[in-house]
């Protein structure tokens, strides 16, 4: 009996999971405020979710986004002073059919609608619909917007080209780059970062996907050059020929962690509550490929588990709430907001 009752409190067994909605079109990005979150949806807009009664509404004026691949709409970030402004950045793919790259905009949330948008960024406008990037992140005082190579890796080795970066803006939207090229440019060498994180003492973190075998978790000093094409761990798909002759290589900064096979990594946090306490300071990372969610150690250097495998879908993005319980976006064309808790 004593061993049953053990048993029924393991916590795998004591998760409570509920669908908050499963209305979603190709959901992409969750951000949450205290009693809403807001969901990017890629091929369509943005909505509020109600927390407590699941009803959702269209936030109205939102800059045009263009279609097409694995573009659309990306990131929101909410600004420092959100609370008070209403301010908000959201990352888009602009352009049309004969063109189109990613875009930062800035702009304030009034009631249900956007206002005072505008354009602070655009990537130049290329055919091809693979590797955008599109992740936000602020340290309180910048914002941090993740590029993609656009399916043309050596962009990602001209510093000149912010295609596979990360670029940093003031939070006016002031190019605040550290690398001598493009203006923005704060971190160079990435195939095309889909989570990014931000601790509390400023360190940023970044996954990106690699091409067959070598998706990365990397953390960012700014200024450095993290490799891609020249340093990886991937490979050609199909052929599963070598891409590169290097794995590592002095004058690139490494990954901590590098996952082969691929497991497709969407959205990055760092668990803070103590709802869940084995997953306390470590990375959770939603996956696309094998519908996971993969708990990285506290210092980004080891894979410790795999959580919900093919249970609920292709993880698109995570969130935490202020109790600890933890937000999961399905990647669907009726995609689902998840709360495990
Ligand atoms: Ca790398």
């Amino acid at each position: 009996m004593r061993a049953l009752l053990a048993l029924m409190v393991w916590p795998a067994w004591a998760m409570d999971v509920v669908t908050l909605t499963d209305g979603l079109d190709h959901p992409w990005s969750i951000e949450l405020t205290e009693n809403y979150a807001y969901v990017v949806e890629r091929d369509a807009g943005m909505v509020r979710l109600d927390l407590n009664d699941g009803t959702t509404t269209e936030i109205q004026n939102l800059p045009e986004a263009y279609a097409t691949g694995q573009g659309g709409r990306f990131d929101l970030l909410l600004a420092p002073d959100y609370a008070d402004t209403g301010r908000v950045f959201m990352a888009l793919n602009a352009g049309s059919w004969s063109g189109s790259g990613l875009a930062l905009w800035t702009g304030r949330i009034q009631g249900d609608a956007l206002i005072e948008a505008r354009e602070l960024y655009q990537m130049r406008q290329t055919r091809g619909g693979r590797h955008f990037g599109g992740r936000l992140v602020t340290d309180g005082n910048y914002v941090y917007l993740s590029t993609g190579d656009r399916g043309e890796s050596k962009r990602a080795q001209d510093p000149d080209d912010s295609a596979g970066s990360i670029l940093r803006f003031t939070l006016t939207g002031e190019a605040a780059g550290v690398i001598p090229g493009h203006p923005a440019l704060y971190s160079m060498g990435h195939r095309n970062v889909q989570g990014m994180w931000m601790d509390p003492d400023g360190q940023l973190w970044a996954h990106e996907h690699g091409p067959q075998g070598g998706d990365e978790l990397n953390r960012i000093a700014g200024g450095e050059n993290h490799g891609w094409p020249l340093v990886t761990y991937g490979r050609n798909y199909g052929l599963g020929t070598r891409i590169s002759d290097f794995e590592t290589l002095e004058g690139y900064t490494d990954p901590t962690h590098q996952w082969t096979p691929s497991i497709a990594p969407a959205g990055l946090i760092r668990y803070q509550g103590d709802r869940f306490p084995d997953w306390q300071g470590d990375f959770l990372i939603g996956a696309l490929k094998y519908q996971l969610v993969s708990q990285v150690s506290a210092d980004g250097t080891q894979e410790i588990a795999r959580h919900f495998t093919e249970r609920f879908g292709r993880i698109r993005d995570l969130a935490e709430d202020s109790q600890g319980r933890l937000y999961l976006l399905t990647d669907d064309g009726r995609g689902k907001v998840i709360r495990v808790q």
